[in-house]
């Protein structure tokens, strides 16, 4: 029989990847959509034809119950957040709510599942295995470079903070009562299904709009930030990898190379044949109450024991960004409507 996954999140750009992933690797894959007319989930039906849909929000306890009930899953990845970090401070409560007590009313939803009850030796953990996307927004404030398994955090965000809620959970529910339950450490990754309100898509998206002569400009933050950038679609890859393994172990997924918002900039325009410095306009208002200045992986313990790395490189990235965008918008399509995702 066919293994069974349970993704949250499967409307947003991990989600559909993993799925994409998941589905080549012979699984029946089932995906979380809330809300009762989500437009993304008609969307992602056109692009995942073969993913079954059950109705649950990360707000509402019983429906993951249900939804964990009726999908009887052997995996469970849960990518739903809010993931957007100036939305953060935005909505601080909403945040914490989804992207942090969302993993506790997961994890819940599993353990009473398997039948775990509390007080119960580690061990007896039930057989369901459980991937939670953590960030290296909980590293924010960096204390060393690169940073690794190890490093302290010190977010910077409501959702960095509501991420390591959801870290440290997901490790005392391991610890706690033996589920095999792991955390990936996912440094920033990309592609041309990235939402439009990240730099790198917003970036790929202003060249496009700037070539073919529908903008003038493009109006960005803080250049100066340091991120290492790498492929969703190599990405979700180690997300699997991680359930497969011998033993629930965290791991820290990235390039091991960092990259500025500046030298983003240049390499997406030069991709277009154009030069940066015409068209980007800095605003502050941009800016960040508090700034993670910069983010670069040790990616060592993924290479040693899972056998995973990254295949695309930086530059062959926003190649692909640029170039998929160029395509959208010369053929008149929507970047916000996701049925249109390559
Ligand atoms: P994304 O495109 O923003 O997708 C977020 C998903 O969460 C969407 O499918 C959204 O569904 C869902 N969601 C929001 N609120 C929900 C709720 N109340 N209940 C259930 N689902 C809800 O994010 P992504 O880039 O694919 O990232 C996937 C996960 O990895 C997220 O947890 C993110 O925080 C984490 N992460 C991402 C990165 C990165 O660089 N991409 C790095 C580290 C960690 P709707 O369509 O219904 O809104
Ligand atoms: O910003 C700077 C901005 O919004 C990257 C999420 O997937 O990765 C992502 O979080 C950098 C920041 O991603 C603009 O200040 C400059 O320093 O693309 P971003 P993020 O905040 O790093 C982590 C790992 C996650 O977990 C998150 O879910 O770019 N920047 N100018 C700008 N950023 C945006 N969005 N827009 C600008 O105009």
């Amino acid at each position: 029989m066919a293994r069974r996954a349970l993704i949250t999140g499967i409307t947003g750009q991990d989600g559909s990847y993993l799925a994409e992933h998941l589905l080549e690797q012979g699984y029946e894959v089932w995906g979380l959509a809330r809300g009762q007319a989500n437009p993304r989930v008609s969307r992602m039906r056109k692009l995942l034809t073969e993913v079954r849909v059950v109705r649950g929000d990360l707000l509402d306890q019983g429906s993951l119950i249900s939804a964990v009930e009726r999908v009887q899953p052997d995996e469970v990845y849960n990518l739903g957040a809010i993931s957007f970090v100036p939305m953060s401070w935005e909505q601080a409560e909403l945040t914490a709510e989804v992207t942090g007590m969302g993993v506790l009313r997961m994890l819940e939803a599993i353990r009473v599942c398997s039948g775990v009850s509390r007080g119960v030796s580690p061990g007896a953990g039930g057989q369901i295995r459980f991937y939670q996307a953590s960030s290296s927004e909980m590293f924010g404030q960096v204390s060393e470079t690169p940073q690794n398994e190890r490093t302290a955090f010190h977010p910077r965000s409501p959702y960095g903070v509501a991420k390591a809620y959801g870290h440290f959970l997901t490790q005392n529910y391991r610890e706690s009562y033996g589920m095999f339950a792991v955390s990936g450490i996912l440094f920033n990754h990309e592609s041309p299904r990235r939402g439009a309100e990240f730099v790198t898509r917003k970036v790929s998206l202003g060249v496009a709009r700037i070539k073919l002569g529908l903008a003038g400009e493009l109006r960005l933050g803080n250049l100066e930030a340091r991120r290492d950038w790498g492929y969703a679609g190599d990405y979700v890859k180690a997300m699997h990898l991680m359930l497969q393994a011998g033993r629930a172990e965290d791991y820290v997924i990235g390039t091991g190379r960092m990259k500025s918002v500046r030298e983003l900039v240049e390499a997406a325009f030069s991709a277009a044949g154009l030069d940066w410095e015409q068209y980007v306009v800095t605003d502050q208002t941009l800016h960040r109450p508090a700034e993670v200045d910069l983010l670069c992986a040790d990616p060592k313990k993924a290479r040693v024991q899972l056998g995973w790395e990254p295949r695309v490189s930086f530059d062959e990235l926003v190649a692909m960004m640029v170039e998929a965008d160029l395509r959208l918008l010369a053929d008149g399509g929507d970047p916000h409507d996701d049925s249109s995702w390559p």
